[in-house]
């Protein structure tokens, strides 16, 4: 059982959802308790402040060194200090949740939990909460119970702000998953991907007949193809919206701005393409994908694994194709499928090792003739404080980094 989320509001493991809706009421801020809570007395808390290069580098490499491995600790993430500032820098950020724990005596950063504002829709409702990311506790330092503590400063200070909702994704198993998803993988450079052990060759075949399997075209297919530009915002938002609102929990991009933070290509960091249609010049189609490579942990070729993820995506769907629902599928079946293969080749020309994706959104529609490959880790969806009926894998829309 759970010492630390017996006591929080989140369901229980086996009660079932009636109704949506808020496990505890909001407090008005002068009810909220105004001081940090005490942590054990040779630690003190921290703000870490990211526009600072030093204490940037001092979150990177604490996260670098400690952060999410796979089930055999073969690999670990390796969130770049420039991903870093943009994932946490969004429009609305507050340098209050990025909080830090310190060693007292020698001020070593030893542990990390950020929050950042988002609108995310579930169901129904719209929520302003707080997206929960990047909990960390130095490895020399597990099991001490400073992760509940971590988790309940944050909440403070979330509630501080008038927030009393989160959402969280992670690859273990809480009280209660919204959502599980499944990771996919497809291979761009299979040599490496064999030589990590990130990928097996299969009994029946050979590396040369995987390097011909998951070759890729040399260029894009797509007529009217483009980066995105930040002047694209209007239309990307437009058309990403309406797409998001078929799914049961999803982003709601609000404004132009967090499009263009989100959304518009950061170098090394989000790569964003928009089909612009050649005659009438609109917007048809959006896609995108981040970078994040991993440490290749005890491998003596291979120091990192360079990995695109499958970020926000949207297709316009003509007016003909949507007033039947089979020829929606149909139509968005297709249309995907060739948006990813030309997704695929530009991630093979930025020199990506694989791609990854979850099965969420639409994209069971292409993982297969794509030749994406189910892996061994699960993705579990989490919201804090709001009872929520079980999401289905296609019915999430929600990316988190
Ligand atoms: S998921 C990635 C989390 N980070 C890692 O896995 C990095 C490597 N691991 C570590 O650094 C993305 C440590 O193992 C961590 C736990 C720090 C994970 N979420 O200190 P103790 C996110 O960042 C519970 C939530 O002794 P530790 C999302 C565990 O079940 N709870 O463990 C983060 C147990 O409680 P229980 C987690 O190994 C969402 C207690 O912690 C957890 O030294 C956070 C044990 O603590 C996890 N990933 O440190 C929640 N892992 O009840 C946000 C373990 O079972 C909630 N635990 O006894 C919302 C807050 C905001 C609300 C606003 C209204
Ligand atoms: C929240 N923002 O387990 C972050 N990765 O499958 C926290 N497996 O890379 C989320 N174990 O299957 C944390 N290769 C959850 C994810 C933690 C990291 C993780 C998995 C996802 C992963 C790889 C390597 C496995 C190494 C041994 C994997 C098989 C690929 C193969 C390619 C060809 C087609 C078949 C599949």
């Amino acid at each position: 059982d759970h010492k630390f989320w017996n006591t929080q509001p989140v369901l229980q493991h086996g009660e079932d959802v009636t109704e949506e809706g808020p496990i505890d009421p909001a407090v008005p801020r002068d009810q909220v308790q105004q001081e940090p809570y005490p942590l054990p007395k040779e630690f003190e808390w921290c703000e870490v402040d990211i526009q600072d290069d030093k204490q940037i580098i001092e979150l990177y490499q604490l996260l670098t060194m400690n952060y999410v491995e796979d089930d055999d600790a073969q690999f670990r993430f390796d969130y770049s200090a420039p991903f870093l500032k943009w994932a946490l820098q969004p429009p609305g950020w507050r340098k209050s949740w990025h909080v830090g724990v310190r060693v007292s005596s020698n001020k070593k950063l030893v542990a990390f939990i950020s929050g950042i504002p988002a609108a995310v829709r579930s169901h129904k409702t719209l929520h302003h909460l707080t997206e929960i990311n990047y909990l960390c506790v130095h490895k020399k330092l597990r099991s001490k119970r400073l992760a509940p503590v971590l988790i309940k400063e944050i909440t403070r200070r979330s509630h501080l702000e008038g927030v009393f909702q989160a959402a969280y994704t992670g690859g273990i198993v809480l009280p209660t998953p919204i959502a599980t998803c499944r990771y996919y993988h497809r291979s761009l450079n299979p040599k490496k991907l064999v030589e990590c052990n990130f990928s097996r060759v299969p009994r029946n075949s050979t590396i040369s007949a995987m390097v011909k399997k998951f070759k890729v075209a040399e260029q894009p297919s797509t007529p009217g193809l483009r980066e995105m530009k930040p002047e694209d915002a209007t239309q990307v938002r437009e058309l990403l919206n309406k797409y998001l609102s078929k799914f049961d929990v999803a982003p709601v991009f609000e404004t132009d701005d967090d499009v263009r933070h989100w959304l518009a290509p950061t170098p090394e960091v989000v790569w964003s393409y928009v089909v612009e249609d050649t005659k009438t010049h609109k917007i048809t189609d959006f896609f995108s994908f981040y970078t994040l490579p991993s440490s290749v942990i005890g491998n003596d070729k291979h120091k990192s694994l360079n990995a695109a993820y499958m970020f926000y995506y949207a297709i316009d769907i003509p007016e003909k194709e949507a007033a039947d629902s089979y020829d929606t599928a149909r139509y968005t079946k297709q249309r995907l499928t060739e948006l990813m293969r030309d997704a695929l080749v530009l991630a093979k020309q930025a020199d990506f090792d694989v791609f990854n994706a979850l099965n969420l959104m639409d994209n069971s529609m292409f993982i297969d003739d794509l030749k994406f490959g189910p892996g061994d880790g699960y993705l579990n969806y989490y919201l804090y404080n709001w009872k929520c009926r079980d999401i289905k894998p296609h019915k999430v829309g929600l990316v988190m980094l």
